[in-house]
């Protein structure tokens, strides 16, 4: 029986509190083949249990939520087949290991090379106003206290676009300003495939015009690359980064999220110059 230390609570790590339980319950002798046997002497008799082989390391633990559940990540993870706007052939070799320490360098150093759309990203007004772009409007001017705060997350009606009928129907009260589209672009799954999707659903030009001119919406997340839909790409962004003070937070993962209020927290790359960045966000109950 080998038992493995790591932070994670995985089927092959016994942790300490378990060890612990163990101890103290256990009417039955240790195993004999126990690994507590390598450990370092000055440790514990709890912690002695999670010991490794020399050179293992436990699987590090990916996880969705923390804390139980009071902390959620609405951020995909980065990796070579995530869809990339208008390609079939995904993301790609986003990431380059140049400094080795199988190659003889004192520590691993990696290089990331991306489009700064990819992935759950966030939109500066430069992306789609070139003289805001000139003007400096990068990700590095967007207003953090727009980009956290109490969120509504909505299910939009799965078979339209979001249209100003679509808005009206909605009835997102005044006063709500940050709000999370949920779409059928989630029950498509489209963000796991590799494969760019076209029909995805997003905001019509009318219902863009709709939002802007009715709500007091400034802080828009969606659950695709794009906020738009394809027919109505250019028009759709343009009404809502025209004024500046609304942001656009695209890609985001929304499955498996209780329709309410949260706060949400997204916090952008300071890329100075840069019309878009990869956007860490997280929920909290
Ligand atoms: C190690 O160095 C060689 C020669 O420069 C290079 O071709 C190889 O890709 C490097 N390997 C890694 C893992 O960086
Ligand atoms: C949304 O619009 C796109 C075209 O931009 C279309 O392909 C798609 O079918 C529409 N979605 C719905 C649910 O009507
Ligand atoms: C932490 C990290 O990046 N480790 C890498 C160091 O480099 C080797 C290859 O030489 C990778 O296998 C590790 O994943």
């Amino acid at each position: 029986m080998t038992i493995k230390k790591g932070g994670g609570t995985g089927p092959h790590c016994l942790t300490s509190v378990m060890a612990v339980l163990i101890l103290l319950f256990s009417l039955l002798p240790l195993p004999s083949s126990s690994a507590a046997s390598s450990a370092h002497p000055s440790y514990d008799g709890a912690t002695q249990f999670c010991s490794l082989a020399a050179g293992e390391v436990a699987a590090p633990e990916r996880r969705e939520v923390y804390d139980g559940g009071r902390i959620i990540d609405i951020s995909h993870r980065f990796h070579e087949s995530m869809p990339s706007f208008e390609s079939d052939e995904g993301v790609g070799q986003f990431l380059w290991l140049p400094e080795s320490m199988k190659n003889g360098s004192k520590a691993n150093g990696s290089v990331v090379k991306l489009h700064v759309h990819t992935g759950t990203h966030v939109d500066a007004p430069g992306h789609f106003f070139q003289h805001y772009f000139e003007a400096g409007y990068d990700v590095d001017t967007l207003d953090l206290s727009v980009l956290n705060g109490p969120a509504l997350l909505v299910d939009v009606p799965r078979d339209k676009n979001i249209t100003a009928e679509v808005m009206e129907f909605l009835h997102i009260p005044k006063g709500i300003t940050r709000v999370l589209f949920r779409t059928l672009n989630t029950d498509r799954k489209l963000m796991l495939k590799k494969e760019f999707d076209s029909t995805y659903t997003g905001f019509t030009e009318d219902g863009a015009k709709w939002l802007v001119d009715n709500t007091d919406i400034k802080l828009i997340g969606i659950d695709y690359l794009s906020v738009a839909t394809y027919d109505d790409l250019i028009t759709s962004h343009l009404a809502l980064l025209e004024n500046r003070d609304i942001i656009i937070v695209e890609g985001l993962k929304l499955g498996d999220v209780k329709l309410g209020i949260y706060s949400v927290h997204c916090l952008p790359l300071r890329l100075l110059g840069a019309e878009g960045s990869p956007i860490r966000c997280i929920l909290i109950k």
